[in-house]
């Protein structure tokens, strides 16, 4: 019996669209404030998103597309406290306020407490990032929520790597069969299915053309009693939004 114990939550995209107009606009305020004349565009950040992490994304950025000479001279200490600069940048942008959560998330948590189902995050961001998204969302003892906050740096290898699902599957002592992840991209579902977790896949702004082969729901949102969501693949049974009941139907399939 493969009872349903646990949800494991990507944070980027599936908690809250960061992407477009968190940690971009971090990264270039970041990048003014150090004095250089990048500028990542809507579109440019769209390719640059193929590398998961920051720091990697800006050494990516350094390597294949930034002509600038003066960017050989950039070591990874610079990157670093670059990166700092952008963290702190993103983390005023969440206090701000800026980025509410998606819809259905907040209500899906509830349920999943109410219910007594374990919660853990698997995420590439940066712990502080997640620690501001769910203060400034949910309120500050929403940490608590959370038996595992699996973050960052501390496993070696990022996402579409199975590490951090596997480095929070491990914390939380518990079979991936008794699991079901949420993720938004295709490097996440990679992430989770190499971890053998079944996935639904809620597709966000920059994500909504991307391959979910090996999802078992793909939605466009989790949906609200009065804000339908849209069935991409997968069998959602008639309902309009995604309940802890769906989720456990789900997690039968
Ligand atoms: C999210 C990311 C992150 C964020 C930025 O991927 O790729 O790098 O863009 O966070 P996922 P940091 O949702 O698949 O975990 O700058 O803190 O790395
Ligand atoms: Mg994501």
């Amino acid at each position: 019996m493969t009872e349903l114990q646990a949800l494991i939550f990507d944070v980027d995209g599936t908690l809250a669209d960061t992407e477009r107009d968190g940690h971009r606009v971090a990264f270039n305020r970041a990048f003014a404030e150090r004095g250089l004349d990048w500028e990542w565009s809507v579109e440019l950040y769209g390719e640059l998103l193929a590398v998961t992490g920051g720091k990697e994304r800006i050494k990516y950025y350094l390597q294949r597309i930034n002509a600038d000479t003066r960017a050989y001279g950039y070591g990874d200490d610079f990157i670093a406290e670059l990166h700092a600069v952008k963290t702190k940048l993103f983390v005023e942008l969440l206090e701000q306020g800026q980025i509410p959560l998606r819809p259905g998330v907040q209500r899906l948590l509830n349920e999943a407490r109410r219910q007594r189902l374990r919660l853990a995050i698997a995420t590439t961001t940066t712990p502080e990032n997640v620690t501001a998204l769910l203060e400034n969302t949910l309120g500050r003892e929403s940490i608590s929520w959370f038996e595992v906050i699996a973050a960052g740096d501390i496993v070696p290898a990022k996402k579409p790597a199975s590490d951090i699902y596997d480095h929070a599957l491990r914390e939380l002592a518990i079979d991936p069969r008794h699991c079901l992840a949420f993720e938004d991209s295709s490097n996440g579902l990679k992430s989770s299915l190499g971890a053998h977790l079944k996935t639904i896949i809620s597709v966000s702004y920059y994500t909504a053309d991307e391959d979910f082969s090996g999802a078992t729901l793909v939605l466009n949102h989790l949906g609200e009693p009065d804000q339908p969501c849209h069935v991409i693949a997968g069998d959602l049974h008639g309902v309009t939004f995604l309940d802890i009941e769906a989720v456990r139907r789900q997690h039968t399939l």
